[in-house]
C-alpha cells in the first residue's frame, strides 16, 4: 500500500471546514442593514428547520423515529434501556433548539460572560431534569405511557454522570442549573473523564472495594462531540527567555484537547447554557516510524500517554495528591479552556485591555489556578502585551472561590515537578512573585517574616508553590462559601493578604442548591402539596424560593400537618423499597429515619455518629423491655465513599458495617434501633434519601466544614438538622430559628485552645468522657468483630483527638436525647419540619448565582426570545 503524506500537515489540527464562529453565526448584512441569508434558498432552509415537539403526538413520533433510526431497533426488540435512549435523544433534540438559539443570542449580543472553571461536575442524571426544565414532563409521561413504557423505569435506566467527588462538584452542577434558569450567560469548563468516581462495593468483612465507573459504556445522549473544536496543549520541553519578560516555550509533548458540549437547560426559559468538557487525544494517532520499524508498543505509547490525561477522576475529596498526572489534568483543562475563551474574545476584535469587560473567569478552588500564569503566557509571549498591562488584565478577569480551610486540602506543587512539566509557567510564577514580594516590602518595609509568609514559594525540600496564594493575588476578588468560613479565611489563610489588599477584596457567597432537582424532582409529593397550598403556579416558587414562606401560616394547621406527614411517610416507604430491593432487608418505616450521607472524612465525624449508636445500643440493652417500649425507635442510614488511600476513613466504614451487623441482629433491640450503610452513594441515591429523612446529621468539628450543602437539601425537604455550629448550619439556624435545629458541641473559637490542651496537657479519655471510653473499650474488646482491626481508628481518638470527639460526645448524646423527646410530640415536630422548609429560601442556588453575577462577575441576564 502506498500513500502520499503531506509532511507539512503532520501533527497539525485539521482546519475546520465550515464557516462559523463555533458558538453561533455572525450574520452578514446587506447595504440596507438587512441580514443576509448565508447560502441557498432561505425558504427551503426554513422549511427544513425543526421545531420543538411540544404535544404528546409529536413527542411519541420523535421517540419512535429515534428507535428506528438512531438505535436501529423496533418495537419488537426494545427494552427499557433502548426506550430510555430513544426518549432521551428526543429530549435532546428539543434542548438543542434552545441551546442553538442561546448560543446565537450570546454571539450576536456579545454580553459579558462568566466562565466557571471547576475540575468536577457531579451532574447525576440529566433526562428527568431536562424534561422538567423544558416544561414537558407531563407530555413525556403520557407519550411514554402510550408507547407501553413507564417514565420512572426509563429515568432509572440513566447512569449518573459522576464526574465529581462530593460537595464541590455538586455545587458546580447546581450553579449551572441556576445560571441557565436565571438567564445568565455562563459556561462551565471541565474534563470529560472516561471513568467518573469509582463504584463502591462492600466486601463481606465490611471493607470498601473500588471498581471503575465506565459511565460512557452506552451511548451518552446528552453530549455533543465537537471534533471541530480542538486545541494543542504542550507539556515539558524548554523555555528560553528572550526580551521584555518574554520567552519561547518549545519541544516536549503536545496533545490535543477535543471539546464535548453538554446542554444545561434553564427552568421555565429557553436559555440553555453550555458545559464544555475536554477530552485528551494524541496529536498523532501513533508514531508511524516506530510502527514501520515493527515496534508497535512504542508506536502506541504516545497515544496512551495522551489519552491517560482525561481517563480518570482523582477520587479525593478535600485532600491533595501531588501527582504529576493530576497536575497534567489541571494544566490541560485550564489551557484548553483559556484558548477557547481567548479565541472567542478575539473574534470580537477588541483590544486585550477589554477582556475583563467581556469575560469573568471563576476559579473554583485552587485546581484551575494555573490559568493565571497561562493567561500571562498567552498575553505576554503570544500576543506581545507588555507584562504590567497583562497583569492588569489578568487581575481583573479572574475571581477565586476557596472551598476549604483544611491544611491537607490546600494545594501546593513541588517546584521541581512544575519546572519539569511546565517550565514556562514556573518562570512566570517566579516573575509574578518577585514583583509581588517587592510591593509587600514597600508597604511593610523590613518585615521579613511577612515576606516569607506571603511569598508564592514556600521554602523547604523541595520548594513548593502555594496555589491558593497565587489565586488570591491573581484575582479581582476572593470569597468563601458560608459566613463563618469567609470570616475564617479573612482571619487565617488570607490574613496577610487582607492587610495588604484591604478587606473589600475578600467577600462571602453562601452556597445554595437548586430547588428543581432537590425538591421538585426528588420529592414530587411535597412539591405538589406546596403548590396546592401556596395557590401559585409551581414555576413561581421554584424560581423564587422565598415564596415558601407562604407555608408558615399553615404550620400549625392539623389538616395541613397531616398531609405533610403523609408525604414524608411515602418518601420513607420509597426509600425502604429501594433498600429492600438492593440490600434485601425490610425496614421499619414507622421508626424515625436518621441520615448521615457525605464523603467519609475524619473532620466530618461519622465516628461520632457510630460511637453514639453504640452508646445507644448499650443503653437500650441495659433497660427493661418495658422501658424500651417507651423509647423512640430509630433507623440510622449512612452512605458515602472513602478515598481509596484513606485508611482511617475505610476503617470507619468497616466499623459501621460490623456494628450494624450486630445491632440489627439483636432480638432485644432490633425493633428500636437499626443501622444501614447504603453502598455506592451517588446523586441518584441522595435523591431517595434526602426526602425521606426525619433528621439528618452535619456534625463536623467546628470550623472545619466550609459550608456543607446536603444540610440545605435535607432542610428544604422538611428534615430537621442535628449539627454543630459550623459552616452553613449556622446560617440555616439563623433563618429557621435555633429552636428548630438541634445544635451541640464546642464553638470554633474554642477549638484551637482545646487542641493545645490535648497536645500539652492531655487528660485520659476515661476521665474526660467515660461514656465514650466505654464505647471504645467495647470495640477493642471485640464486641463488633476483631477489636485489633479498629485500634488505629480508636487511637486517633485516644491520643491527641484532633477532631475533638472526646470534647463533643456528651453534648452530642444530649442533643439526640432532645431529638427523641421532640419526636414524641408529632404535632410540634411537624410544625418544626414545615417551618424549616418554609424558611429555606436563602439557600437556593438561584440566589447564590445572582450574588456572583452582581457582586463579582458583573454580568447581566440575557433573555433568549
Ligand atoms: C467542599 C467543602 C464543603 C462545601 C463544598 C462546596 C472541597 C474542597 N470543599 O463544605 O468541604 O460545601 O466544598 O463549597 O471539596
Amino acid at each position: 500500500m502506498t500513500s502520499i503524506i503531506d509532511t507539512g500537515s503532520i501533527g497539525k489540527a485539521r482546519a475546520r471546514k465550515h464557516v462559523r464562529s463555533l458558538t453561533g453565526y455572525f450574520p452578514e448584512v446587506d447595504e440596507s442593514g438587512k441580514e443576509k441569508w448565508p447560502r441557498g434558498d432561505e425558504s427551503v432552509w426554513k422549511e427544513g428547520l425543526r421545531s420543538a415537539d411540544e404535544d404528546v403526538s409529536s413527542i411519541t413520533k420523535s421517540i419512535v423515529h429515534h428507535v428506528q433510526t438512531s438505535l436501529s431497533r423496533q418495537a419488537y426488540n426494545l427494552d427499557d434501556l433502548g426506550a430510555y435512549q430513544a426518549t432521551a435523544l428526543s429530549a435532546k433534540d428539543n434542548m438543542l433548539l434552545n441551546w442553538n438559539e442561546t448560543q446565537l443570542a450570546y454571539t450576536r449580543k456579545q454580553p459579558k460572560r462568566a466562565y466557571y472553571l471547576c475540575i468536577e461536575y457531579l451532574m447525576g442524571r440529566t433526562f428527568d431534569n431536562a424534561i422538567l426544565n423544558l416544561g414537558l414532563k407531563d407530555q413525556y409521561r403520557e407519550g411514554i405511557d402510550q408507547l407501553g413504557f413507564n417514565l420512572e423505569d426509563l429515568i432509572d435506566k440513566e447512569r449518573d454522570a459522576a464526574l465529581g467527588n462530593g460537595g464541590l462538584g455538586r455545587l458546580a452542577a447546581c450553579y449551572l442549573d441556576s445560571s441557565s434558569s436565571q438567564e445568565l450567560p455562563v459556561w462551565g469548563y471541565s474534563l470529560r473523564y472516561k471513568y467518573g468516581i469509582f463504584q463502591q462495593l462492600i466486601a463481606p468483612d465490611g471493607s470498601q472495594l473500588e471498581a471503575p465507573d465506565p459511565w460512557l459504556e452506552h451511548l451518552n445522549p446528552f453530549e455533543i462531540p465537537r471534533y471541530d473544536v480542538q486545541y494543542e496543549i504542550r507539556f515539558y520541553g524548554q523555555s528560553e527567555r528572550t526580551t521584555k519578560g518574554r520567552a519561547v516555550w518549545s519541544g516536549g509533548q503536545e496533545v490535543l484537547a477535543v471539546a464535548y458540549d453538554v446542554m444545561i437547560p434553564g427552568y421555565g426559559t429557553k436559555n440553555t447554557n453550555n458545559l464544555r468538557l475536554w477530552e485528551s487525544k494524541p496529536k498523532r494517532g501513533f508514531d508511524l516510524q516506530s510502527f514501520n520499524a515493527g515496534d508497535y508498543e512504542r508506536a502506541v505509547e504516545a497515544s496512551n500517554s495522551a489519552e491517560a490525561i482525561t481517563s480518570v477522576l482523582y477520587p479525593n475529596d478535600n485532600t491533595t495528591f501531588g501527582k504529576e498526572l493530576r497536575l497534567k489534568q489541571q494544566y490541560f483543562w485550564t489551557a484548553a479552556s483559556l484558548a477557547d475563551i481567548i479565541r472567542r474574545f478575539k473574534s470580537l476584535d477588541k483590544p486585550f485591555s477589554a477582556l475583563p469587560d467581556y469575560a469573568a473567569i471563576q476559579l473554583n478552588d485552587t485546581h484551575p489556578t494555573l490559568a493565571i500564569p497561562e493567561l500571562m503566557r498567552i498575553l505576554v509571549d503570544e500576543e506581545e502585551v507588555p507584562w504590567d498591562d497583562a497583569w492588569e488584565i489578568v487581575t481583573n478577569t479572574f475571581f477565586f472561590t476557596n472551598h476549604t480551610v483544611l491544611p491537607e486540602a490546600l494545594e501546593k506543587w513541588a517546584v521541581p515537578l512544575l519546572e519539569h512539566l511546565l517550565p514556562r509557567h514556573l518562570q512566570i510564577i517566579y516573575d509574578i512573585n518577585l514583583i509581588f514580594v517587592q510591593s509587600v516590602e514597600k508597604k511593610f518595609p523590613g518585615d521579613r517574616d511577612r515576606l516569607a509568609r506571603m511569598s508564592l514559594i514556600e521554602e523547604g525540600y523541595p520548594k513548593q508553590v502555594r496555589m491558593a496564594y497565587l489565586a488570591i493575588i491573581g484575582s479581582r476578588k476572593v470569597n468563601g462559601v458560608a459566613e463563618l468560613h469567609s470570616e475564617l479565611l479573612r482571619t487565617t489563610i488570607c490574613k496577610d493578604f487582607v492587610e495588604f489588599f484591604g478587606i473589600s477584596k475578600f467577600g462571602n457567597v453562601t452556597n445554595g442548591v437548586t430547588p428543581r432537582r432537590w425538591l421538585d424532582q426528588c420529592n414530587p409529593g411535597l412539591s405538589a402539596l406546596i403548590t396546592e397550598t401556596l395557590k401559585i403556579p409551581k414555576s413561581e416558587w421554584l424560581k423564587d424560593l422565598k415564596k415558601l414562606q407562604g407555608l408558615l401560616e399553615y404550620a400549625d394547621d392539623p389538616k395541613f400537618q397531616k398531609k405533610w406527614a403523609v408525604v414524608k411517610q411515602t418518601n420513607k416507604e420509597r426509600l425502604a423499597h429501594y433498600v429492600e430491593t438492593t440490600l434485601g432487608v425490610k425496614i421499619n418505616t414507622k421508626a424515625m429515619f436518621d441520615v448521615q450521607v457525605k464523603r467519609l472524612h475524619e473532620y466530618k465525624r461519622q465516628t461520632l455518629n457510630i460511637f453514639g449508636i453504640i452508646h445507644r445500643y448499650f443503653t437500650l440493652k441495659s433497660i427493661t423491655p418495658e422501658e424500651r417500649k417507651k423509647t423512640n425507635p430509630r433507623v440510622v442510614f449512612f452512605a458515602g465513599k472513602a478515598a481509596p488511600g484513606y485508611y482511617i476513613a475505610k476503617l470507619v466504614i468497616k466499623l459501621i458495617i460490623n456494628v450494624a451487623r450486630v445491632i440489627n441482629a439483636d432480638p432485644d433491640t432490633k425493633e428500636y434501633l437499626q443501622v444501614y450503610f447504603l453502598p455506592d452513594y451517588s446523586v441518584s441515591v441522595a435523591e431517595l434519601l434526602v426526602p425521606a429523612s426525619n433528621i439528618s446529621q452535619h456534625i463536623s468539628t467546628a470550623g472545619t466544614e466550609a459550608s456543607g450543602t446536603s444540610n440545605m437539601k435535607f432542610c428544604l425537604n422538611g428534615g430537621l438538622l442535628v449539627g454543630t455550629v459550623d459552616g452553613a448550619n449556622i446560617e440555616i439556624g439563623e433563618e429557621i430559628g435555633d429552636e428548630n435545629v438541634f445544635f451541640f458541641g464546642h464553638l470554633t473559637p474554642a477549638v484551637e485552645d482545646l487542641r493545645y490542651q490535648h497536645t500539652y496537657h492531655p487528660v485520659p479519655i476515661e476521665q474526660k468522657c467515660p461514656a465514650l471510653a466505654h464505647v471504645l473499650n467495647e470495640i477493642s474488646a471485640g464486641k463488633f468483630g476483631e477489636g485489633q482491626t479498629y485500634e488505629p481508628l480508636l487511637n486517633t481518638v485516644r491520643h491527641h483527638d484532633h477532631y475533638l470527639l472526646t470534647e463533643d460526645f456528651q453534648s452530642y448524646i444530649d442533643a439526640l436525647k432532645l431529638v427523641d423527646e421532640a419526636y414524641l410530640d408529632q404535632s410540634k415536630w411537624l410544625k418544626k419540619s414545615i417551618t424549616t422548609c418554609a424558611k429555606m429560601g436563602k439557600f437556593s442556588s438561584d440566589r447564590a448565582i445572582l450574588d456572583y453575577a452582581e457582586e463579582y462577575w458583573s454580568i447581566e441576564p440575557l433573555t433568549v426570545e
